[in-house]
């Protein structure tokens, strides 16, 4: 089934890049300024062409990588071979001094596997693919989140973002002061820890654990004799490069012979995004290969371990942001010198079948440095002296998208996942307000299905979403079939399903908690530090959670209940299951309208939201008109997303919403909302 795709010169434009003088911070070609504030998806079938899409394909790996300056493949195997063989004893000492493996860890933005060495036909990504034949594969990694700064903050604490408090893209929340993040810890081993350059921690106190961290930031400057552990992120394929630079007009990949996910309609921008991400996908390559080749020539690269991966799925609109294959699995390759290959589950080029997430990253590279694990770190090891028992599947979480909220969680293991919406009223897709900007496909999909072009799949992801989902992903890599209420399927389901909910349990998932409470109930404390204490009633709240968004009427009379409970956030999830039954919350009308005085506002916002569908919009109007001015910004910023849904579902005329929200000082992400809303005509 592999598609003729290539209508060039590929190789050509790939050996082309090897060679071009990249220098750091790697001057990267970019249609615009690389704007780190982020987001995205993609889709449809031609014709007569198979509609397989690339990342449905079995991966081939290069029999001989076109860069010949990388090691090749055979002498990483013979050493592997060698060292296995000697290593034996030594596996079981501990590390010391000179030992100690340096670690290289390039990082890509918004980037699914779209790898030749991952089976997708439409990609090139020689350096990649050459570096995939000397190392290791792993076929189930996953950032925890879709979104950059949620999944950085899961990297950078070791922690789940939502143990935390730190899963809203973005927001500034403080963490307990003994927590140190994962480079403070790399440092007190005797590490000279870089990041180039990239940041995106959603953690207040602007955190500095870095030896250096800036476009200048590199290994190089590191102490004599002093192991390194430096990142660098490329941002070439990141959502903002999606769309062709101003004038572009050819491809590698002929837009009209790009395969399309089914979720996508045919447009021609949505064409044009594709053929063109996969350009940057390639021009992406190209720096990590200038990466791997530097590291080659400073004579370090069988004294470095390099991970290569994705920040999260993407880049294109249902990728990115989406809790989804397409904005969850990032390619994942380590290659392992010979020096450290008894650590490596399989041979160079390989496969790693074992499911890992990004949460498992720090722990995994104490583990490689023989350096002490924290107890706090929620991670498993994946490789290294302290290699943890495998995890059977990973935990996904999805919470606020810049200016849109939304709560998602999910688990995946190798064959399929589960998911539950916790916001199932709100679409997939909202309006966020900076891949509508710098995505064409983004404006195109809208555009195709508000004029009635698109199909059931394609529909889907601007409608409201059911409240469970579970799929199986062999035969269904894109995760269309939902089959929660397939029978034949129950066992493996429920199965999930339980794992999720003793994950959410376990972690003592602050997502639960409305963001405009985090400041008052946290106190002087942090979030953490409630969420961990006997205050908060996790395994009540999400019991309530489920049945609240299962749009199951006879669970009202619990949700009737959950409304005079002393507990906020039991109010608060009684109210949002009021909402979600529309109509069908009639008997408890009398309640939400008593709610509208409740001391919450994140309680008031949401019963003025359910009570438009009770003909009291005038009082919930009124109650919401107050809120937005809030000085709580994200009690305000909850209003304004009540404000769109109000007017979308009839129950506020757009021109009081506008007189509302038009004088309003607000600040990031706040304004974006108060633009949006400006903007409706
Ligand atoms: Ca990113």
């Amino acid at each position: 089934m592999m598609l003729p795709v290539f209508d060039g010169t590929p190789h050509a434009f790939g050996s082309l890049l090897i060679f071009c003088p990249i220098t750091p911070p790697l001057g990267m070609s970019r249609p615009r300024p690389f704007n780190p504030m982020s987001f995205d998806d993609v889709s449809s079938d031609l014709a007569p062409r198979p509609t397989v899409h690339p990342l449905a394909h079995d991966p081939v790996l290069p029999a001989a990588g076109p860069s010949s300056k990388l090691r090749p493949r055979r002498r990483w195997f013979h050493g592997f071979v060698e060292i296995v063989a000697a290593i034996g004893a030594l596996a079981t000492e501990p590390l010391r001094g000179a030992d100690r493996p340096n670690i290289l860890w390039i990082t890509s933005e918004d980037n699914s596997p779209y790898l030749g060495s991952y089976g997708d036909p439409q990609a090139q990504t020689p350096h990649l693919d050459a570096l995939a034949s000397q190392g290791l594969r792993y076929r189930y990694a996953f950032a925890n989140a879709p979104v950059c700064s949620t999944a950085r903050s899961t990297l950078i604490t070791g922690m789940y973002a939502t143990s935390l408090g730190v899963h809203n893209h973005r927001s500034r929340v403080r963490i307990p002061a003994e927590f140190k993040l994962y480079p403070e810890h790399l440092r007190a081993a005797g590490y000279y820890a870089t990041n180039n350059a990239k940041t995106d921690y959603n953690i207040a106190g602007n955190p500095q654990p870095w030896n250096a961290s800036s476009n200048q930031a590199h290994y190089r400057n590191r102490g004599p004799g002093q192991p390194f552990f430096a990142v660098f992120n490329l941002g070439s394929s990141h959502e903002s490069q999606v769309a062709p630079k101003s004038g572009k007009t050819t491809f590698r990949i002929a837009p009209e012979k790009i395969v399309l996910p089914p979720y996508h309609p045919d447009t021609p921008e949505i064409r044009r995004d594709w053929a063109n991400y996969y350009d940057q996908m390639t021009i992406m390559d190209g720096e990590a290969g200038a990466l791997l080749a530097e590291l080659e020539q400073a004579g370090l690269a069988d004294d470095t371990i390099v991970f290569y991966c994705g920040d999260h799925g993407g880049a294109l609109p249902r990728g990115k942001r989406n809790i989804h294959d397409s904005g969850t699995r990032v390619p994942l390759i380590i290659r392992l010198p010979p020096k450290w290959a008894h650590f490596a589950p399989v041979k160079p080029g390989g496969w790693v079948e074992d499911p890992v997430s990004f949460v498992d990253f720090p722990v995994t590279f104490f583990s490689l440095i023989g350096a002490p694990i924290p107890e706090h770190y929620e991670g498993k090891a994946f490789l290294g002296e302290k290699k943890a028992a495998p995890r059977d599947h990973v935990f996904l979480y999805r919470g606020r998208m810049d200016e849109r909220y939304d709560t998602v969680r999910a688990v995946r293991d190798r064959e399929a996942r589960y998911v539950r919406n916790y916001s199932p009223h709100r679409p997939w897709g909202q309006q966020y307000s900076y891949p509508f900007e710098v995505q064409p496909s983004m404006r195109s999909w809208y555009a195709e299905f508000t004029a009635g072009r698109t199909n059931e799949i394609q529909s889907a992801y601007w409608k409201p979403k059911p409240a469970e989902e579970f799929y199986l992903l062999a035969g269904d890599p894109h995760e269309l079939r939902n089959l929660v209420a397939d029978p034949q399927h129950a066992a493996k389901r429920t199965a999930l399903q339980r794992k999720l909910r003793a994950d959410i349990i376990a972690t003592r998932d602050t997502g639960f908690i409305p963001e405009g409470m985090f400041p008052r109930l946290a106190g002087d404390k942090t979030i953490y530090d409630y969420a961990q204490s006997s205050a908060y009633p996790i395994e009540r709240i999400v019991d309530l959670a489920d049945r609240a968004t299962s749009r199951d009427a006879g669970q009202l009379p619990a949700l009737r209940t959950a409304l005079d409970d002393p507990h906020p956030v039991i109010r608060y999830w009684g109210a949002l299951g009021c909402l979600i039954l529309q109509e069908k919350s009639a008997p408890a009308k009398d309640r939400l309208v008593a709610l509208l005085r409740d001391d919450y506002a994140d309680v008031r916002i949401v019963a003025a939201e359910a009570l438009g569908y009770h003909g009291e919009s005038n009082a919930a109007l009124a109650t919401l008109a107050e809120i937005v001015k809030s000085p709580q910004a994200h009690e305000a910023l909850a209003a304004l997303n009540t404000l769109e849904y109000m007017w979308r579902a009839g129950h506020a005329p757009i021109t009081r919403v506008q007189s509302m929200v038009r004088d309003l000082k607000l600040v990031e992400p706040a304004d974006r909302m108060q633009r949006y809303l400006l903007s409706v005509k």
